[in-house]
C-alpha cells in the first residue's frame, strides 16, 4: 500500500531534477543562516550557484556527531527559536546528548514520512496501532504516533515495558500493528508464552521494527513466534528520527530511502571517498527539506549498501540493505573484525539456544578475550552437565569456522540476561573502561 503515489513512485529523472532543486536551496539557505556550515562550506570552497548537478554533492563537506556535540545545544539550528516547536535528545554512549529541533513543517513532514512508513506494513485507518516505542525525548514514540495519526489509525500510545499489561492491551483492543525495537518484540513474545496467551488468538498481522540492528534470522524468530510480518523500519534522530527509510511488505528485502527529502551516499569510512551503487560502506545522509535541523552529509556510522534495482512494489525509491553493523560497534577481536550481528546469526542457526545474548569483551594480558553469554532454551537446561558443555564447544565451533574468532561460550540460565524495553545492550567492552 502506497501512502504517497505521487512522491514514492516517481520516475527516476523527475526525482533526480527535484533532488537537485532542492539540494541547491538547502546550501544556500544553510550557508545564510548557521556560520557553522557557511565557515565550512567556505573552506571547501564553495561558492553560491556551485551546484550545478547531484555529483556536486560530494564537493561539499561531511558533518559529524562531533559537529553536533561542538555545537551544543542549539548551534547547528537554521532558525530562530520562535519557529521551533518541538526538540527532542538522543542519548550517546559518552558526554551530552544529541539535540534536535523541528519546526511545523518539518513535524508535518515527518508524519508524512511515518505515514508512508506504516502504509509499507498495510497499515489503514482501520487499524489498531500498538507503539511500544519509547515516548519521551526519543524519537521513536511521538515520531511514529504522529504517522499512525495521519493515516487515521487508532494509535495505543503505549511506549515501552510492562509487558504483561501491553499483552492485556493487546488483546482487549484489538492491536493489528506493533510498533517496538525488535529486541523488545522478541520480549513481548517470550512473556505471552510464559502468560499462556496464543498469538494467533490476537489480531496482530504486521510489526514494524527498528531503532536497533537486527538480522534476518531474528525476523524469521520473531514473525514465527508472534505469527505476523515483520519488516525492518531505519531512521535516526539526527535525520529526523524514524522515518527515513523502510521496508515493504511486497519484498521485505532492502528498505527504501524516502528520496524525496533524503540524500543517501555510500562513504568508504576510512578515506571518505563515495562508492558506487551496489558497494558496502557508511551511509551519508543529506536532508534536502528540513527547516530546524538541516544537515549536510552526516556520517552515521552505519553501514549499509544501496540496491538500486526497482522494486516490484512500485516505489522508485533507492533501497538500502539492512544494517549489517556501525562502524563504532565492530568489534576487532585479535585482529579479527566481527560485527554482533554476524555472532546473532550464529546463534540464530543453533538448536537450544536463545537470541538473547552479550557479548563480553576483555583484556587478558594484552590479548583481547570473547566471551560470548548465550541463554539456553528450558529443555536443553534441565539436560546433564555433559550435553550442555557439548553445546557451548559447538556454538564456539561455528563461531570460528564462520566468522574466523574464537571466543568462549557461556550458555547461561534461561531469562537471565537483562530484557531490554527499547534498544537491547549487546556489548560490554571492559577493555576501554
Ligand atoms: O533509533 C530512530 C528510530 C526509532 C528508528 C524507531 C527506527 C524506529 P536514534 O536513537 O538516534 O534514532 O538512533 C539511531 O539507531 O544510527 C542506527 O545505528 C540504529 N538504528 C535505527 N534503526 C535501525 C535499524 C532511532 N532498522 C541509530 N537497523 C542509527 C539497525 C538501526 N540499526
Amino acid at each position: 500500500m502506497i501512502w504517497n503515489e505521487e512522491y514514492e513512485t516517481l520516475p527516476r529523472e523527475a526525482l533526480d531534477a527535484l533532488q537537485l532543486k532542492r539540494l541547491r536551496d538547502l546550501a544556500d539557505r544553510v550557508y545564510g543562516t548557521v556560520p557553522f556550515y557557511r565557515k565550512k562550506l567556505d573552506e571547501a570552497g564553495y561558492k553560491a550557484g556551485d551546484i550545478r548537478s547531484l555529483s556536486d554533492l560530494s564537493r561539499l563537506p561531511f558533518t559529524t556527531k562531533t559537529d553536533l556535540r561542538d555545537t551544543y545545544p542549539f548551534g547547528l539550528f537554521a532558525v530562530p527559536m520562535e519557529r521551533v516547536v518541538r526538540i527532542h535528545a538522543s542519548s550517546g554512549t559518552t558526554g551530552k546528548p544529541t539535540v534536535v529541533g523541528y519546526t511545523r513543517r518539518d513535524i508535518d513532514t515527518w508524519a508524512e514520512l511515518m505515514a508512508r512508513t506504516l502504509s509499507c506494513g498495510g497499515t489503514t485507518k482501520g487499524d489498531v496501532v500498538h507503539n511500544a516505542y519509547g515516548y519521551g525525548l526519543f524519537t521513536g514514540g511521538l515520531g511514529a504516533h504522529y504517522g499512525a495519526e495521519r493515516i487515521g489509525a487508532a494509535v495505543i500510545p503505549v511506549s515501552g515495558g510492562n509487558s504483561k499489561r501491553q499483552i492485556l492491551l493487546m488483546q482487549d483492543f484489538g492491536s493489528t500493528i506493533l510498533l517496538s525495537t525488535p529486541s523488545y518484540a522478541l520480549n513481548l513474545a517470550e512473556v505471552m508464552a510464559e502468560e499462556g496467551v496464543d498469538p494467533s488468538a490476537l489480531r496482530l498481522k504486521c510489526g514494524l521494527f527498528g531503532a536497533e540492528p537486527w538480522t534476518e534470522a531474528m525476523r524469521r524468530e520473531i514473525e514465527k513466534k508472534l505469527k505476523i510480518s515483520a519488516l525492518d523500519i531505519y531512521g535516526l534522530s539526527e535525520v529526523i528520527g524514524p522515518g527515513v527509510a523502510s521496508e515493504c511488505l511486497e519484498e521485505k528485502n532492502g528498505l527504501h530511502i524516502f528520496e524525496d527529502h533524503f540524500l543517501a551516499e555510500i562513504i568508504d569510512p576510512a578515506t571518505g571517498k563515495a562508492l558506487p551503487y551496489g558497494e558496502a560502506g557508511e551511509l551519508v545522509f543529506t536532508t534536502v527539506t528540513k527547516e530546524a535541523f538541516p544537515v549536510i552529509r552526516y556520517r552515521t556510522r552505519d553501514i549499509s549498501r544501496l540496491i538500486p534495482n526497482p522494486c516490484s512494489c512500485g516505489r522508485t525509491h533507492v533501497r538500502m540493505e539492512r544494517i549489517s553493523g556501525r562502524t563504532d560497534d565492530m568489534l576487532i577481536i585479535r585482529g579479527v573484525n566481527v560485527f554482533p550481528s554476524q555472532i546473532e546469526s550464529v546463534l540464530i542457526s543453533v538448536e537450544g539456544v536463545e537470541p538473547h545474548y552479550q557479548l563480553i569483551v576483555t583484556r587478558e594480558e594484552s590479548l583481547d578475550v570473547l566471551e560470548v553469554q548465550v541463554e539456553v532454551n528450558e529443555s536443553i537446561f534441565t539436560d546433564e552437565v555433559k550435553g550442555l558443555e557439548g553445546l557451548a564447544r559447538r556454538v564456539e565451533r561455528d563461531i570460528k569456522d564462520l566468522l574466523g574468532v574464537s571466543c568462549k561460550v557461556k550458555l547461561v540460565e534461561p531469562k537471565s540476561i537483562q530484557r531490554s524495553e527499547g534498544k537491547a545492550r549487546r556489548v560490554i567492552d571492559k577493555r576501554k573502561i
